[in-house]
């Protein structure tokens, strides 16, 4: 059965098409600074916003239209692979990415839904040699179930945590099966309700616990994926341990595990640690941890989890910008961690939300490589930090002075002049790359 008959391959038409079903920005073979557009932004498709949203929140019930529900779970997960690996192929994305639940009925037992997953990703391997498509990255969902309440590898019930390390015995094999280039852990059930009954340390350190025994399976099955740890404050858990880049920077750092692992980092998430989202991407930088992205945008004026599709190109440029200056983003890609509007609820919308969502971010691309061509940033930058490059300032780079040397050079240097940082103009001039 096909879901999506009436809709043909997306296109590249270009900007001035009024055809809905075309790209307009996203030109897949079109070289930008040097490589494909498709090489630069490898886009993912995520299994569970895409196939498993169903519209409802706590106020009201489901609105999508959907017509893969079959007359069993396991009739509808088959359908589902179906109807994903369409939008894949429509789409023209390469790359997808799913949490063990959303492919699989979990069934009456953990051996139940192993033997699911077994016959489903036997479904997902065959679709993804006919269509050439790869995984980006898999995971399992170790904060939906109940018994997830108190965490799963921070749980104070150590039958969870073996519970979690089956998931991800699993999930590893899995990536195996299906070549997974990537393998994510985010923990948001990794936290606590209450520091009244928590033990930071102890939590924390099983949780640095499963992750050395899923290096070591790895190393076993002989499969390495680039482990990455996805940041994110709040929601579900009041607070989570990796609540930031630098937070998870530094459980990374204190567990020595930045030889297996980096970072993937969602749009949404950063807002809702009080950053942006280039912020998040420049600290992963400077520590050679940007690992891939999740690309989705919140709504400044909630403070909850919109995971809205990425239509600002404000931030998908400055987002390309630190994307480019990381000499690109592989093996992680730029999976769209976000879902369509309750309102927007026909099986179409599914199709419209990401060529937004890949149009913005090739605008995004197009505008970071005019930034770097023209050294926008690099002039900026370079002309503000400009007096170390000689006298006191070269001195104190190449670790000539000291207190003492500093205070006689102040001394007779007091009358300091401090140069503007015409910000307003540097924000205007900026606006004429976007648009
Ligand atoms: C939740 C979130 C997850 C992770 C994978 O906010 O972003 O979907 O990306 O578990
Ligand atoms: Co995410």
């Amino acid at each position: 059965m096909k879901y999506f008959d009436h809709v043909e391959k997306i296109e590249f038409e270009g900007k001035d098409t009024d055809n809905m079903f075309a790209f307009r920005h996203y030109n897949p073979d079109e070289v930008i600074a040097g490589k494909k557009m498709k090489d630069h932004l490898r886009f993912a498709i995520a299994y569970w916003h895409t196939m498993t949203e169903d519209g409802s929140d706590p106020f009201g019930a489901p609105t999508h239209i959907r017509t893969w529900y079959g007359d069993t779970p396991m009739e509808t997960a088959k359908n589902r692979v179906e109807a994903f690996f369409e939008i894949i192929e429509k789409l023209g994305a390469e790359y997808f990415c799913f949490h063990d639940v959303d492919i699989a009925p979990q069934g009456d037992s953990l051996e139940e839904f192993f033997e699911n997953l077994d016959e489903i990703t036997d479904l997902i391997k065959e679709k993804m040699e006919e269509t050439g498509t790869k995984l980006l990255w898999n995971t399992a969902n170790m904060f939906s179930h109940p018994r997830f309440n108190n965490g799963a590898a921070s749980s104070n019930n150590a039958d969870v945590f073996a519970y979690a390390a089956a998931q991800v015995k699993k999930g590893l094999e899995i990536s195996k099966k299906l070549s997974g280039e990537n393998y994510v852990f985010w923990g948001g059930r990794e936290g606590y309700e209450s520091l009244l009954n928590t033990d930071m340390k102890f939590e924390t350190d099983n949780i640095a616990r499963l992750f050395k025994m899923a290096i070591n399976y790895g190393e076993k099955i002989g499969h390495k994926p680039q482990f990455l740890l996805e940041p994110k404050p709040k929601e579900p858990s009041k607070h989570q341990y990796d609540f930031d880049a630098a937070t998870t920077l530094a459980f990374i750092q204190k567990y020595d595990l930045e030889g297996d692992f980096k970072l993937n980092l969602e749009a949404n998430h950063a807002t809702l640690a009080g950053h942006t989202f280039e912020h998040e991407l420049n600290v992963a930088r400077d520590y050679n941890a940007l690992g891939s992205i999740d690309a989705n945008q919140g709504d400044l004026l909630l403070g909850w989890d919109t995971d809205e599709f990425p239509t600002n190109i404000y931030s998908t440029t400055l987002a390309m910008y630190e994307i480019l200056e990381n000499g690109g983003i592989a093996p992680g890609g730029i999976n769209f961690d976000s879902k369509v509007r309750r309102s927007s609820h026909e099986m179409d919308d599914l199709l419209l939300a990401h060529i937004a969502g890949m149009d913005s971010f090739a605008r995004g691309l197009k505008a970071a490589a005019r930034l770097k061509e023209d050294g926008f940033f690099e002039n900026l930058i370079k002309e503000r930090y400009s007096s170390y490059e000689e006298g006191i300032g070269a001195k104190i780079l190449n670790d000539e002075v000291d207190l003492e040397s500093l205070s006689q050079y102040a001394l007779q240097n007091d009358d300091i002049q401090l140069k503007s940082s015409h910000l307003e103009t540097v924000k205007a001039r900026l606006n004429d790359y976007l648009v």
